[in-house]
């Protein structure tokens, strides 16, 4: 393992257990420890995202880099984008994770022509292959930046030019191409600039219909190529558009269903856009898994008090409790994994800093996952909700949900059985179960 981006930690973070005081080690998350028959690294499938971790730069809207890591220090751009992957590998071994994601852009620099971006993505791409070879590290999901360049400002796929749209369809290509090449087990499709500021210069019909047509194109050739990866789309309510096309999970399932796609996609959510769009995580976790679309999720979380996208590191038990329990009664997440899109704040200017990050959210999620385990096990709320719709397993709810009777049938029934007594929902009773098993 190499020790020259993170002198501060010499070895891997170990596990010491709860009681540890030492801040860079795990208190809860130990990999090979078993939930339920499975090993937490199993369950978790934890990743580093490559874009916030490896490229960022601690900037805002107000200022600049906030840091500067010395991994970007070389003035070659390729030397610049090598070393930058040298110091991700020694992050990821040093973590303790197996995966990671990046964008195009992440990984390989921008060139002056399409060409020369495409040639430098395949000079990156060999050079990962060598890195996961060494080191076991697995790529969760590529993806294409198709928001950063000033070419896509107006939209990728939903661009009104279709010089534009061409020029993004060829760069999803080379993306999904570098995907299959590095084995990555999905390749995700975020619709960055794919929606629309105002509806006096646009044709939304149009535009969507563009964007279904750029996913089918996306479709026929992961076929054509034999790349078995998850096809993901994760939804995101606003910004940097006012209005995406992908708002939430819903809208999304709506879109893929309208346009014949919903059997080559699942869905990403990501705990920030849900909150984003007015939605709890759970919620929208929930709406993607009871439509057998849960495909991964992107590990962060907002601030209650600040209406954007501030992409933190998840530190609520209680909310990754609720959220672990969606993804155990789906039996976790396939090819999918957790994919720490957090950024560490403007003002934690330290490497090491990403560990303390990291660290926090690898915790949260190990403990949310013992809590979730433990309380589906002893159905603290199953039980309760199983007997909350109980009148439909017989008698007159059981009539009506098999399509036995109609209107007219369920009138006369009510006429003799007159006014349904009230029942609680025991919301607080069930709000203090919860704390109870976090306590
Ligand atoms: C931005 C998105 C983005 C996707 C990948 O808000 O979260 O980072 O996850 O393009
Ligand atoms: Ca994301
Ligand atoms: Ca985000």
């Amino acid at each position: 393992m190499n020790n020259k981006y993170f002198s501060e930690v010499r070895a891997a973070i170990p596990f010491e257990g709860k009681d540890s005081k030492n801040p860079l080690a795990f208190k809860y998350y130990n990999k090979d420890q078993k939930v339920g028959g499975k090993a937490m690294a199993e369950h978790l499938r934890f990743s580093v995202a490559y874009w916030h971790t490896m490229m960022g730069k601690g900037a805002d809207i107000f200022g600049g880099p906030g840091f500067e890591r010395d991994w970007h220090k070389a003035s070659d751009p390729i030397q610049r984008a090598k070393d930058t992957m040298d110091a991700a590998f020694e992050f990821f071994q040093k973590l303790g994770v197996e995966y990671y994601c990046f964008h195009d852009r992440d990984i390989a620099p921008e060139g002056d022509t399409f060409s020369k971006s495409c040639k430098n993505l395949e000079v990156l791409v060999e050079y990962a292959k060598k890195w996961q070879k060494e080191t076991g590290i697995k790529l969760l999901w590529g993806t294409a930046n198709l928001f950063g360049s000033a070419i896509y400002a107006q939209g990728a796929g939903t661009n009104p030019n279709a010089h534009v749209m061409a020029t993004a369809a060829a760069q999803i290509k080379n993306a999904i191409d570098a995907t299959y090449e590095l084995g990555g087990e999905n390749y995700v499709f975020w619709g960055g600039r794919e929606g629309y500021e105002t509806l006096i210069n646009t044709d939304m019909k149009k535009e969507q219909e563009q964007m279904a047509r750029f996913l089918k194109m996306a479709v026929d050739y992961k076929k054509k190529i034999g790349f078995k990866g998850q096809f993901l789309i994760e939804p995101k309510p606003a910004e940097p558009m006012k209005h995406q096309y992908d708002s939430d999970a819903a809208t999304t399932l709506n879109f893929l269903r309208a346009y014949d796609l919903i059997n080559d996609f699942k869905l990403n959510i990501e705990a920030n856009h849900a909150t984003l769009a007015g939605n709890t995580f759970e919620h929208e976790l929930a709406v993607a898994s009871i439509a057998g679309k849960l495909g991964s999720v992107d590990a962060n979380r907002g601030d209650l008090l600040l209406g954007w996208d501030t992409d933190q590191f998840p530190n609520s038990i209680y909310e990754i409790t609720l959220a672990m329990m969606v993804i155990l009664n789906q039996n976790g997440l396939g090819s999918g994994g957790l994919n720490f899109d957090a950024k560490v704040r403007r003002s934690s200017s330290d490497p090491v800093d990403l560990f303390y990050a990291h660290i926090g959210g690898m915790d949260t999620f190990a403990r949310g996952l013992m809590i979730a385990h433990k309380m589906i096990k002893d159905k603290a709320l199953s039980s309760f909700i199983e007997e909350r719709y109980s009148s439909f397993k017989s008698g007159i709810g059981a009539d009506i949900m098999s399509g036995k009777v109609g209107l007219e049938e369920v009138e006369k029934w009510v006429l003799k059985a007159g006014n349904p007594v009230l029942k609680s929902g025991r919301q607080e009773m069930l709000e203090n179960i919860i704390n109870s098993y976090l306590y």
